[in-house]
């Protein structure tokens, strides 16, 4: 495997790096616990854009720099700011960050990991769990902050909390805004797994190894499924099923592991 290319400066808000064929990307404000301000989620949106674009990547890992994954919005950036009438308009930030944000998790062209390193808290913690497969630090822990400062979970928290961790589970931790370990936060089925902290990072990165080693399409296409199938019928679902099987069974990377199985030789994958 190659070793990691630095893609961008150090100060930079994301810092990008590249490991193989996978691009991490770093949250890294650190002395503001990562929150986002506006320049930040650009950066991240290019970020995101380029891996989205760019073929050698087949799986991305997002962490933060420092003590904290991300503390959520930053509630002293500028479009925090009261607007025309003298009031923040929190709604225009929402669309115009937050949920361009959450779409761009849900239609990456390969899989996402994210690696909690620390506090995630507010669209920091909703995030995070717009990945498709997160990991924690023992240390971590997860706040749906928004009740504190009278608003509702953002950045796809109403859509993902009760589907992830239950109605009943999802409302006790978005109006109480209490703290979750990372512990709790698996046992409630929010994340995959929690690691040793010193563990985090390479467990994460071999994962996101594990991940761009394989058909990245299926491995989408079953994000897609799964998102879709929420608001199905099983009947419509399993029509969707045939479907999506039916794409994926005339493509390369079906006929290649087919093949690298009966000839009991490792696959080499390239649908994206
Ligand atoms: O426009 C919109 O608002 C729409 C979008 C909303 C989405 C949201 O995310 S709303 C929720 C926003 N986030 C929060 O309310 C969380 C606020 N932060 C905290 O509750 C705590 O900082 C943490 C629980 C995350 C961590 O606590 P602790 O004790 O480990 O650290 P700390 O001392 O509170 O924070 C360390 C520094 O980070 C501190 O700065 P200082 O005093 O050292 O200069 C603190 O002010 C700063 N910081 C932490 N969170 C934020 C922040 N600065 C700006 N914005 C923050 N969200």
């Amino acid at each position: 495997m190659s070793e990691t290319i630095l893609l961008s400066s150090p100060d930079a808000l994301i810092q990008v790096a590249q490991r193989g064929a996978v691009r991490v990307l770093t949250l890294n404000r650190p002395a503001a616990l990562n929150s986002f301000t506006q320049a930040l989620h650009v950066e991240l949106r290019v970020a995101l854009d380029a891996a989205a674009a760019e073929p050698a990547v087949r799986a991305v890992l997002v962490t933060g720099a420092g003590r904290a994954f991300s503390a959520g919005q930053d509630l002293n950036d500028p479009a925090m700011a009261p607007g025309v009438d003298g009031k923040p308009d929190i709604g225009a930030v929402i669309e115009k960050n937050y949920r361009p944000l959450a779409l761009r998790l849900q239609s990456m062209p390969v899989p996402v990991v994210c690696a909690v390193n620390g506090v995630a808290a507010g669209a920091g913690a909703n995030f995070a769990l717009c990945c498709d497969i997160v990991l924690a630090a023992r240390s971590a822990s997860f706040i749906q902050a928004f009740s504190k400062i009278g608003l509702i979970p953002d950045c796809g928290g109403t859509w993902l909390l009760p589907r992830l961790a239950g109605r009943a589970r999802a409302m006790a931790l978005a109006l109480t805004g209490d703290k979750l370990s990372a512990a709790d936060a698996e046992r409630f089925g929010l994340i995959w797994q929690v690691v040793d902290d010193a563990e985090l990072q390479t467990q994460a990165l071999a994962l996101a190894d594990k991940l761009a080693a394989m058909p990245s399409a299926a491995l989408v296409a079953t994000r897609r499924a799964f998102d879709a199938a929420q608001s199905m019928s099983l009947a419509d679902a399993l029509s969707l099923e045939a479907r999506v099987q039916g794409e994926l069974g005339r493509a390369h990377d079906f006929a290649e592991g087919v093949a690298a199985f009966q000839q009991k030789r490792p696959a080499v994958f390239k649908d994206r």
